[in-house]
């Protein structure tokens, strides 16, 4: 698999959740990054990221130089006209599928620096330990750099964890953006979600599918350039708009099967 990213320091121990890891071997894994108008945060994502197979970055015609500034820092750049964040998924996926038949894990993380991507060794470890199919970064639960998420994406994101569990019995903290999956586990999840519900429904599909779900705490910092979700009201009121929308289709069918020990078809 030939490496996208290039930082060295996977050739020295790196501390990782207080622990000491030596040479983590990253080759199955590979990057997803949905990126509209990111050039000033990209490179240090992509400087950030521990060596992997590759980085694959979604831009979904940016105005600015996105595409470019990935391509130079070693990205394969994939180009998906239809705007939205899981449609960018969805292409970077699509990608994967032609082109990198020996990955293994796939990760999900913004193109923003508001996560620490060198956390993607923890998130991967319980995977590659065969402990996990699924790690979820979670951000409620880590340190965050005051400002870094706006009160309403908080409640937000509150109140849609509180209602999975309501109906699927499931405790999450979070709908963040930075996870790790086992390849052919998001397979059977036929993702579908074009934009703001990509979290969510991978996270009702993964109860559903009993995979073993593991949530850790992981660091948010204050973005670097503009928000596209959470920081605009009109992005806000379609993101919670649509993810209580995804929580009713999935979770309320969901919660009636629970209750009524009926299998899903
Ligand atoms: N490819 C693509 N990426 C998007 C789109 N909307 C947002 N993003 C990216 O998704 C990530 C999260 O968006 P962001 O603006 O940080 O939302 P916030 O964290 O809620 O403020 C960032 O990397 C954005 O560049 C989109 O329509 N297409
Ligand atoms: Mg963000």
């Amino acid at each position: 698999m030939s490496k996208s990213t290039k930082p060295d320091n996977t050739h020295s121990p790196l501390t990782a959740g207080g622990s000491v890891f030596m040479k983590a071997d990253l080759s199955d894994v590979v990057v997803i990054i949905p990126a509209l108008n990111e050039q000033e945060s990209l490179p240090m994502v992509l400087q950030a990221i521990p060596e992997t197979g590759r980085v694959i970055v979604v831009d979904n015609a940016s105005e600015d130089q996105t595409a470019a500034v990935a391509a130079k820092h070693g990205a394969d750049v994939v180009k998906e006209n239809r705007r939205g964040y899981g449609a960018a998924c969805l292409a970077g996926l699509a990608y994967l599928e032609a082109n990198i038949p020996d990955c293994k894990i796939i990760v999900f993380l913004d193109g923003d620096f508001s996560d620490s991507p060198e956390k993607l060794l923890d998130l991967v470890a319980p995977i590659h330990e065969n402990q996990a199919d699924f790690v979820l970064g979670s951000r409620l639960t880590g340190q965050m750099e005051p400002g870094a998420m706006p009160p309403q994406a908080r409640f937000g994101n509150q109140l849609a964890t509180f209602l999975i569990w309501l109906l699927l019995g499931k405790r999450f903290t979070d709908l963040g953006p930075f996870r790790a999956i086992r390849r052919d586990s998001l397979n059977q999840l036929k993702m579908c979600d074009q934009n703001f519900g990509w979290t969510v429904e991978m996270q009702i599909k993964a109860v559903e599918h009993r995979l073993r779900i593991l949530e850790i705490p992981v660091p948010y910092r204050v973005r670097i350039g503009t928000s596209k979700i959470s920081g605009t009201v009109r992005g806000t009121v379609l993101a919670g708009y649509k993810i209580l929308l995804l929580i009713a289709i999935y979770g309320l069918p969901a919660c009636v099967r629970r209750f009524t020990g009926r299998k899903k078809n």
